[in-house]
């Protein structure tokens, strides 16, 4: 079978690979959550869990609602949802910073016995939660509906309540809250901030033992993200006077998924009995603060904002593209974004150019090979899938659906891709890849017969 016309004469065989996404999504259960990938990151991430249960949706929802409440069991007392919970089977020294690093966990830390980062990550959950119910209306939804709906609000209520800046956005204070560690947007802001462990970093870093140096941070990166998340975790991950940390930004990706899982709150909010009004409230102001603090017409995009120092951070990054995500975007806004995504610098539809880049082609320090500094990643390909088909702007989304097919397809279930060549990239049977691969081609002509 094949997946439709915008595939091509060429179409892979999407029978074998929606086997192949459930396969790697079975190898990395570890029988109450998924890793991202049992090597490189043998633990359970946070936003990973929402796109992993978007996919386990078409699979098992019950797999699906397991994953995100396993990942709640782990939320603080004071309500944040946390970047990584600790497996406590594997061993300290199989990730960095593992668990030792982070402690004292604090009094409004998680549960008992639970160990956790003190950081977050981009709040997809509650969309997630949205997606998986709606694909599987029924009792055991509503009940999952009604477990989780006070937890995801909670998480909601901490972003709202103790990460707002001064201008109502709101903040991630280190870039790996942001998801896109080494974005160009935080080069300045990281360039600023003291490091940390810099003679022996090397040594300390795990990632190196299973991926391409050439393919990771640098180890000036890590150790300034280690400068920055010791200070937190040194003031206790308090978040009073946010603008006296090291590091503290406003991405727009991550807040365009805030106000996307916002509005997703407020269905389920509708559906479990409680009042919808301050979710709507906070989506809709959260979305205005969005639309008109950081767009920048000469780019074309939404860019990041140093909230430090009040400076826009003028780069063309993907995550300058994912308020597409939001309602209300007025025609001249969508167009000069769909302008940006199709011209030069992101090459939408056209070959060679294959997905969404992480970063702007044309930019001098490009990089096909590092990270989140030019590869092309499956998440935020599937961000702008679902808003590219939210804007009713199905040949866009069509061609990107192929695309994302086609990139798996050819290298297989990896962590990111060379934008270009297509070629495999980081770690390999990458959970969230072979999730959100399952969604598009359930979405997709050809895949909806594969629904079965
Ligand atoms: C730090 C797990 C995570 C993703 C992030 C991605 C990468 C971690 C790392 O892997 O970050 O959180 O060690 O590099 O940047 O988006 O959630 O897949």
């Amino acid at each position: 079978m094949t997946a439709g016309t915008t595939l091509g004469p060429l179409a892979p065989d999407i029978a074998d690979l929606r086997r192949k996404a459930a396969a790697t999504l079975l190898r990395n259960w570890r029988g109450s959550a998924t890793v991202p990938t049992g090597t490189l990151y043998p633990h359970q991430w946070s936003w990973d869990s929402a796109f992993i249960a978007i996919g386990l949706a078409h699979l098992s929802p019950r797999r699906a609602f397991a994953e995100l409440t396993a990942l709640h069991g782990a939320q603080w007392r004071d309500g944040r949802v946390p970047q990584i919970v600790f497996n406590p089977a594997v061993p300290e020294d199989a990730y960095f910073p593992g668990p030792a690093f982070w402690r004292p966990l604090p009094r409004q830390g998680p549960p008992a016995g639970v160990s956790t980062t003190g950081l977050v990550q981009p709040p997809v959950h509650a969309g997630a939660v949205l997606a998986v119910a709606d694909r599987h209306p029924g009792d055991a939804a509503d009940a999952a509906v009604h477990r989780l709906y006070p937890r995801l609000a909670r998480f909601h209520d901490y972003l709202f309540e103790r990460r707002r800046v001064a201008s109502g956005l709101v903040a991630v204070v280190h870039p790996w809250e942001s998801g896109l560690d080494n974005s160009p947007f935080w080069d300045e802001p990281l360039g600023a901030a003291a490091t940390a462990l810099a003679d022996d970093i090397t040594g300390l870093r795990r990632d190196l033992r299973h991926a391409d140096a050439g393919h990771r941070p640098t180890d000036d990166d890590y150790a300034r993200y280690m400068g920055i998340v010791a200070a937190y975790r040194n003031r206790g991950y308090a978040d009073d006077d946010l603008l006296s940390l090291p590091f503290c930004t406003v991405d727009p990706l991550f807040c365009a998924v805030l106000a996307w899982s916002e509005q997703a709150l407020a269905e389920l909010a509708r559906r479990t009995g409680a009042d919808p009004g301050r979710h709507d409230e906070r989506a809709r102001e959260l979305t205005h603060q969005i639309h008109s603090r950081l767009f920048d017409p000469a780019l074309g995009c939404y860019v990041a904002l140093d909230a430090r120092t009040g400076r826009h951070l003028p780069k063309r990054t993907v995550s300058g593209l994912v308020p597409l995500l939001l309602p209300d975007l007025p025609a001249r806004r969508r167009e000069a974004l769909l302008a940006t995504l199709t011209g030069p610098a992101f090459g939408l539809g056209s070959p060679p150019v294959r997905g969404v880049p992480s970063y702007d082609l044309t930019a001098s320090d490009a990089d096909p090979h590092r990270y989140w500094r030019g590869p092309t990643w499956m998440n935020t390909n599937w961000l702008l899938w679902t808003g590219l088909r939210r804007q009713g702007e199905t040949r866009h989304a069509e061609h990107l659906a192929s695309d994302m097919i086609r990139l798996v397809a050819d290298a297989g279930f990896r962590e990111y891709f060379d934008p270009v060549t297509g070629e495999g990239l980081g770690a390999d049977h990458f959970s969230w890849t072979a999730a959100l691969l399952l969604d598009v081609l359930a979405h997709e002509p050809g895949g909806q017969g594969w629904q079965r």
